[in-house]
């Protein structure tokens, strides 16, 4: 029976065709699902009620194919994204896949290595750019170490800056109107890898020569791999404005990246992260897609890989109405605003310095003992949060 949660296109989910395509293969075995057709997947992800679907150059088109086959892979596949009604706002590069890039792409020590790796980018930004994709993720998979006597880091960092720059430089050159989003991810295939976290990515990004064009796209997974804050990540790339895109998967604290159904771990982590894109609690919704980069568990048939893309969906849609009834909740609204205490004109006072500031604030008068005796209330409002989600509030 259809639903207020089941999604229709202009809820903007995406999907890879690496995530719905995945067959179920991980280090201790081999497939156990046909690979779909980049046709059955756009398909089936229409069927499902997404509104878009992303891809690495070699999803599509083989690594190595020639001219001619790329030109009629590609043309079979914009066919079935109009029959079907799809878009591509995505599209990203495999530079981890192929040998060549074992010790790395954009940080290989080796000039001929980086050299291939930024010729291969431009040929997955000119895909994405023929298929209408305005966002270009960069995860580069393999850019990292198991030792750190291979290389200095400062090296590594400052390849990848120049990469990056040539890059944007090229597609500024081209007049395209692109945005770069760049995906941490602190270890995983290598033992380390650099710029672990979307933190790092943030501070890199203002070292580049065009940081308006560059972003973030934090992932679930990568954050919590770490056991570090997914909502934290996402908040501090909104307040940059640098939220590009955004990996919605979900993972279990201190395991491999698992790219788990979103919402199946840590409901909560995803309660208040959903809220945070949504913008319930306050500030501007995040306008881009709603993208998923997780698989099916290896238990599951073809059948298997729709249930699992319509529960990240769902999902999704169920937290938002959650967290809409949460921050609706007058009790949440009276607990959140007795903690935010501005009294006295303090809040501006901090606001910038100024001498005659600084001399005010020396005068203010603050009981310490009093602020220190004071509870928050924190038990409740979580306890309803929970309440929410549980389902038996509101
Ligand atoms: C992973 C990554 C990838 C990237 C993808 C897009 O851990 O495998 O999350 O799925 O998101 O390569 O750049
Ligand atoms: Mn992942
Ligand atoms: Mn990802």
């Amino acid at each position: 029976m259809p639903d207020a949660f089941d999604p229709v296109p202009e809820d903007r989910f995406t999907f890879g065709l690496w995530t719905v395509g995945n067959p179920g293969a991980d280090p201790f075995g081999g497939p156990v699902r046909p690979r779909l057709s980049p046709e059955e997947i756009v398909a089936g992800l229409a069927r499902a009620g997404a509104w878009g679907v992303n891809l690495h150059d070699n999803d599509l088109v083989p690594f190595g194919a020639s001219a001619a086959e790329r030109d009629r892979i590609v043309g079979g596949f914009r066919k079935a994204l109009e029959d079907h009604g799809l878009v591509v706002p995505m599209a990203t590069t495999n530079l981890f896949s192929h040998p060549v890039f074992r010790d790395g792409a954009f940080t290989s020590s080796d000039a001929r290595v980086r050299a291939f790796a930024v010729r291969k980018a431009m040929g997955a930004i000119e895909l994405g750019v023929e298929l209408g994709a305005r966002t270009i993720v960069f995860w580069g998979g393999r850019e990292g170490v198991e030792s750190d006597a291979a290389r200095d880091a400062r090296d590594a960092l400052r390849w990848m800056r120049e990469c990056l720059n040539f890059l944007t430089h090229w597609v500024r050159d081209q007049g395209w109107e692109l945005r770069f989003a760049l995906e941490a991810k602190p270890n995983e295939p290598r033992g380390d890898i650099y710029l672990a976290t979307t933190g790092h990515m943030l501070h890199f990004i203002e070292t580049l020569d065009h940081p308006e064009m560059v972003g973030v796209n934090p992932e679930v997974a990568h954050e919590n791999m770490p056991g570090l804050s997914m909502v934290h990540a996402v908040a501090q790339a909104m307040e940059a404005g640098k939220l590009f895109h955004i990996d919605l998967n979900a993972q279990k604290i201190g395991r491999y990246d698992q790219d788990l159904r979103f919402g199946s771990e840590d409901q909560k982590g995803a309660f208040f992260l959903v809220r945070l894109l949504e913008g319930t609690g306050g500030y501007p919704a995040y306008e881009g897609p709603r993208h998923f980069d997780a698989h099916a568990y290896r238990t599951e048939d073809v059948d298997g890989v729709w249930d699992f893309a319509r529960g990240c969906m769902r999902t999704y849609k169920i937290l938002a109405a959650r967290a809409r009834a949460f921050d609706a909740d007058p009790e949440v609204q009276e607990i959140l605003a007795a903690n935010r205490v501005e009294e006295d004109g303090l809040g501006m006072l901090l606001r910038a310095y100024t001498p005659e500031a600084a001399r005010r604030l020396a005068a203010v008068e603050l009981d310490a003992e009093a602020l220190a005796a004071l509870g928050h209330r924190y038990e409740r409002l979580d306890q309803i949060a929970v309440e929410y989600l549980l389902g038996v509030r509101g």
